[in-house]
């Protein structure tokens, strides 16, 4: 499975927004990563989705909407409005996550269940038929400029294997410190899509575009060796 970037828009220059999105898009990225964060289930808040509206109504490239909401089926309607191809809620947010992956399909929605770090893959048990992804936090969700638990590379593999069994064509997402190094060994256990934030293009001295070739280099160095 060919390897996507999904660059992390919450560490965008949110006051150059739009040119960030134009660097970007120049460098061919797969998908914009947007975080929905509600106060509660992580300390802190991120993007809203009236700007995931605007950002999927002014570029071609598909939204990856991660939602680090509590009780996501409460906002079934405002993920429709964004319009995002790809739609991840947190297992440990819901109680009905069947129902919620299942209302989301109706949409023609990719729909991908995200775990935290200490969440064990046996969790995705009942669920994996009903998802088109997963996406494993490689850090505790919630801020950007974290380091990488390397704990979580065991159960990418295991998940690959369940995501795998369940059918083709699934992806794994990782989320979380992926510098080139960490971002290597993630592809080796499995993952299929990277978000990258500030560990790889949004970093002070590079602008997005050579960061955008540089990572791509560093993770194509191990796959191609
Ligand atoms: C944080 C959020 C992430 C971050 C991303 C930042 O909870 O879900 O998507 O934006 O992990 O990347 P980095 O390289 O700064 O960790
Ligand atoms: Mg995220």
């Amino acid at each position: 499975m060919p390897v996507k970037i999904a660059p992390s828009l919450m560490c965008a220059n949110l006051l150059e927004l739009r040119q960030n999105i134009a660097e970007l898009e120049r460098a061919q990225v797969d998908l914009f990563h947007i975080d929905v964060m509600d106060g509660h289930f992580v300390p802190n808040l991120a993007l809203s989705f009236d700007l995931a509206e605007q950002i999927a109504r002014s570029t071609k490239i598909p939204l990856d909407l991660h939602l680090m909401v509590d009780r996501p089926e409460d906002f079934v309607e405002s993920v429709r409005r964004v319009g995002a191809a790809y739609v991840s809620f947190h297992i440990e947010s819901t109680a009905n996550p069947i129902r919620l992956a299942r209302t989301l399909k109706t949409s023609g929605i990719q729909v991908g269940a995200a775990l935290n770090p200490s969440t064990p893959a046996d969790a995705l048990t009942y669920l994996i038929d009903e998802l088109d992804y997963v996406l494993l936090m490689t850090v505790e969700p919630g801020y950007a400029g974290q380091k990488f638990i390397p704990q979580v590379l065991g159960k990418i593999k295991q998940v690959r294997q369940m995501l795998d069994a369940a059918g083709p064509g699934r992806a794994l997402e990782v989320d979380g410190n992926l510098n080139a190094e960490w971002a290597r060994q993630c592809i080796a256990q499995g993952a299929s899509i990277l978000v990258a934030g500030s560990s790889s293009l949004f970093r002070k001295g590079t602008d997005l575009y050579t960061a955008c070739l540089d990572f791509r280099a560093g993770i194509n160095q191990e796959l191609h060796q």
